[in-house]
Formats: C-alpha cells, sequence, structure tokens
C-alpha cells in the first residue's frame, strides 16, 4: 500500500493574488480573464481574489515577492506575456520571470504557478491566449488550485 497525496481543485474559502505584467495587455488580459474565470468556477470567491498589476514580465518576480510578504493569500499565480522581438531581451526577461518566480517559491510556504507565455509571433500569442491551443491563465489557475489543495493535504 502507497501512501498517496494529491491536491483536487476545490476553490471554496481559499485566497490568491493573481500578478499580471501589463506588456502586451491585448494578450495578458485574456490570460487574466481566464485565470479568474477559472478560480471563480471552481468556488473562490470574487473577493479573494486580488489582482495586481506590474509593467513586464520582469517585474513579476519582484511583484509576487511583495505580494508574498504583504498580503495574506494562499496561491500566487503570475501572468504574462513575451513576444519575441529582434532583441536579445526575450531570453533574459524570460529567465529572470523563470528563476525569480521559482525562487520564490522554494521555501514551499504558498505555491505560486507560473502562467507566462514565450511566443515567437503574433500568431502563437493568440493561439495560446484563448484560442487554439488553449489560454494558459486557466491552465495557471488550475495549477494554483490543485496547489493549494495539495499543499492542505500535506498539512492536514
Ligand atoms: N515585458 C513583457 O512582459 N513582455 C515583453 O515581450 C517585453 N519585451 C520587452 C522588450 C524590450 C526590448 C524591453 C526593453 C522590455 C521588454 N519588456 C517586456 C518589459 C520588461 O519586462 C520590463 O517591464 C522593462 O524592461 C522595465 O523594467
Amino acid at each position: 500500500m502507497t501512501n498517496t497525496y494529491e491536491g483536487g481543485f476545490h476553490g471554496q474559502g481559499k485566497r490568491f493574488a493573481i500578478v499580471s505584467a501589463r506588456w502586451n495587455s491585448f494578450f495578458s488580459d485574456q490570460l487574466l480573464s481566464g485565470a479568474i474565470d477559472t478560480l471563480v468556477r471552481h468556488g473562490v470567491e470574487k473577493d479573494d481574489i486580488t489582482v495586481v498589476r506590474c509593467p513586464g514580465c520582469f517585474e513579476l518576480p519582484m511583484t509576487a515577492a511583495r505580494v508574498k510578504r504583504s498580503l495574506d493569500v494562499d496561491a500566487i499565480i503570475c501572468l504574462g506575456v513575451l513576444i519575441r522581438g529582434a532583441t536579445p531581451h526575450f531570453d533574459y526577461i524570460a529567465a529572470e520571470a523563470t528563476k525569480g518566480i521559482g525562487q520564490l517559491a522554494m521555501d514551499g510556504e504558498i505555491p505560486l504557478s507560473f502562467g507566462v507565455i514565450t511566443c515567437d509571433s503574433l500568431d502563437q500569442a493568440v493561439e495560446r491566449s484563448g484560442s487554439k491551443v488553449g489560454n494558459k491563465g486557466v491552465e495557471a489557475a488550475m495549477a494554483a488550485l490543485e496547489m493549494v489543495n495539495l499543499y492542505d493535504a500535506l498539512s492536514g
């Protein structure tokens, strides 16, 4: 007999912060509404969702760090859209966002989910923010719900 821990997707009574980068807001607003809709559909009260906007993906980790310190939430969902341009900034910013958000989660206190889409083109951004391949904001919200329930299971 094995002991298995896994999380469900129950949002009742849980509090979430969503940190959303404003760059490419045409797409990132789609991720944001997908994430909010997913949380509400899983029982999270609208009053228990706090949206925090920051300028771009580079600012996601520092904003999430501040949110973690200042707000009493069960999880933080980070959303942003990076579109590869003609500069190397894309790779630098993607690396900073990934590393920073990951580091912030490593103490295992509250989960952080990663809803940053990295796209080579506007077409890909359209696909990943709500058309062909779904909405990555929805996936990030689902991951946050599951992780909150998993952490509950591990504490309880
Ligand atoms: N922020 C994003 O969230 N997505 C982007 O695609 C993006 N591209 C950028 C490209 C360049 C050349 C620069 C300088 C910044 C870009 N940023 C982008 C903004 C970045 O995350 C940050 O907000 C600013 O650099 C200010 O610190």
